[in-house]
């Protein structure tokens, strides 16, 4: 494919696209290195700019990456994450990761108005507070900070989480099967601290999760969870206008 300088397609974003199809085409894999913005200004009649504008937003896409001094490279998928009741256990081996957690905090905390009201409890209710780190092949890759009232599972303090699911042991320990939810996402930025714990530059761009799943009716979880927007995308189906 070549560049028309006839189109009203702007020549950046046409670039992006030959790019893309480039890439697909030749089977280019992860970390393999696509040409210089020099070769491919001489290649397609493109001045340095208009290539690097092409490459900026396919770095900021998270489809490339850029080492300095060495070149750009093709970066790996993003991770899609669908909107559905699964566990982060459930969702990696699903795509073939192995999936493992740190502790980094266990508590029983008395329950601010807040986390009452959303656990839908009274509040000072003792709620246990669970934050994890979530690697998938050992890499970091969410932060999960999970409020349960200590209610409904007596005892969830003493029992380890390590290497094992939160979802699988509601179950199986305690007959508590999750069965809806909601879910709310927002972009943000990373603090300094969860920066360092998913390995990420300070001031990264992350998403923001809260879900509150339920059993019965019962509001069994309020999670507030920060995953990697470098490394996660969300991909939902559409229902059809109504
Ligand atoms: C998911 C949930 C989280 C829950 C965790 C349990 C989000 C976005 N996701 O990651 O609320 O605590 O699964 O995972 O909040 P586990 O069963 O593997 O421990």
């Amino acid at each position: 494919m070549a560049i028309d300088p006839t189109s009203p397609i702007p020549k950046y974003s046409q670039l992006r696209e030959i790019l893309l199809d480039w890439i697909e085409e030749t089977g280019l894999g992860v970390d393999d290195a696509i040409p210089s913005e020099r070769e491919l200004g001489a290649l397609y009649g493109l001045s340095r700019m208009t290539v690097r504008q092409t490459i900026d937003h396919l770095v900021a896409e998270g489809k490339l990456y850029r080492v300095p001094g060495k070149g750009t490279f093709v970066a790996r998928p993003k991770i899609e994450m669908s909107l559905a009741l699964t566990s982060f256990t459930e969702d990696m081996r699903a795509r073939g990761f192995t999936p493992d957690s740190q502790d980094l905090a266990r508590r029983i905390d008395p329950a601010s108005g807040h986390l009452a009201r959303m656990l839908d409890i009274e509040p000072g209710s003792p709620i246990h507070h669970i934050e994890r780190l979530r690697t998938a092949d050992g890499e970091p890759m969410a932060l999960e900070r999970s409020n349960i009232p200590l209610s409904l599972v007596p005892g969830l303090d003493e029992r380890s989480l390590a290497g094992r699911s939160l979802y699988q042991l509601l179950e199986e320990e305690y007959g508590i099967l999750l069965d809806s939810g909601e879910q709310t996402i927002e972009a943000g930025i990373c603090d300094p601290t969860d920066a360092r714990l998913l390995g990420l530059p300070p001031g990264s761009a992350v998403l923001l999760m809260q879900r509150r799943s339920f059993a019965n009716g019962r509001c069994v979880e309020l999670a507030i969870s920060t995953y990697r927007a470098d490394r996660y995308q969300l991909h939902s189906t559409l229902d059809p206008r109504r």
